[in-house]
């Protein structure tokens, strides 16, 4: 899938893109059977209690439409024109959220670049928890200077800050630069998130040290839920470009945890 200048200075300029209908009906189907599948399975007793959020990987092999996601060109060929270089895929994975998301951009790090597309089973809207996007955070000065308590800076609430709000439809996907700031507010205590994350392969010190830095945490946060970030099924997808990204986190020292 090839991007317009346009598109490219979108990106660029605000830090977001969205694609419309870029699964169809039939995508979207097996797309919610194999979410519900599999964030299930990584619950004890195998149902959500719609008390706390809950997050499982999507790179297993109850999942397999939903971690060959990462290989498909809807999504890695936009990725490596996003950052306009090669790219990792680095997770496939599920949340159900509970409530509110509080405002936070996804990384603390602005030496590497990095990019999270949101694929939203369930349509939503401004009033029902749909991601919220303030445009052009996602670079400094005004990525630094936004405040994680509006309440306090601007005196106003959370849902006050001013943003895009990314209203959607099943099929519908957002995909933003991880440095953006975001939020949602008003969802249901079930409400499902899917994402597809790409770091850039990293080419110069600062980025290599802010990627590896960065995967440490990831894999902690598998080994606390008590599983490995990348298990068989996701070493072993047979496709070259999958291979080559399994290749290229062993030589970055970040395939396995430390
Ligand atoms: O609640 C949401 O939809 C956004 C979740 C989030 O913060 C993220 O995907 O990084």
């Amino acid at each position: 899938m090839k991007l317009s200048k346009q598109q490219l200075n979108l990106f660029h300029d605000f830090g977001f893109l969205i694609f419309r209908q870029l699964l169809s009906a039939e995508e979207m189907a097996r797309y919610s059977r194999e979410f519900n599948a599999g964030l299930d399975s990584w619950i004890e007793g195998g149902q959500h209690d719609g008390k706390s959020r809950h997050y499982a990987s999507l790179m297993e092999e109850k999942s397999p439409f939903i971690a060959g996601l990462a290989h498909d060109s809807r999504f890695a060929d936009v990725a490596e024109q996003l950052m306009g270089k090669d790219v990792l895929a680095i997770a496939v994975d599920g949340n159900y959220h509970v409530s509110d998301t509080l405002w936070h951009p996804d990384t603390r790090s602005l030496d590497y670049m990095a990019v999270k597309f949101c694929i939203y089973p369930d349509p939503l809207d401004g009033d029902s928890g749909a991601l919220r996007v303030i445009p052009g955070s996602h670079r400094d000065p005004f990525h630094s200077q936004i405040s994680r308590e509006p309440e306090t800076a601007y005196n106003i609430a959370q849902a006050d800050v001013p943003a895009f709000t990314f209203e959607s439809q099943p099929g519908d996907v957002l995909v933003f630069n991880v440095a953006l700031w975001h939020a949602a507010f008003g969802g249901d205590s079930h409400r499902r998130q899917g994402v597809v994350v790409y770091y850039e392969d990293p080419d110069t010190p600062e980025a290599t040290a802010a990627i590896q830095e960065q995967m440490r945490g990831n894999h902690k946060a598998f080994a606390q839920a008590g599983r490995p970030m990348y298990g068989p099924y996701w070493r072993s997808i047979d496709d070259a470009r999958h291979q080559r990204w399994i290749r290229r986190l062993g030589e970055l020292d970040a395939l396995e945890p430390h």
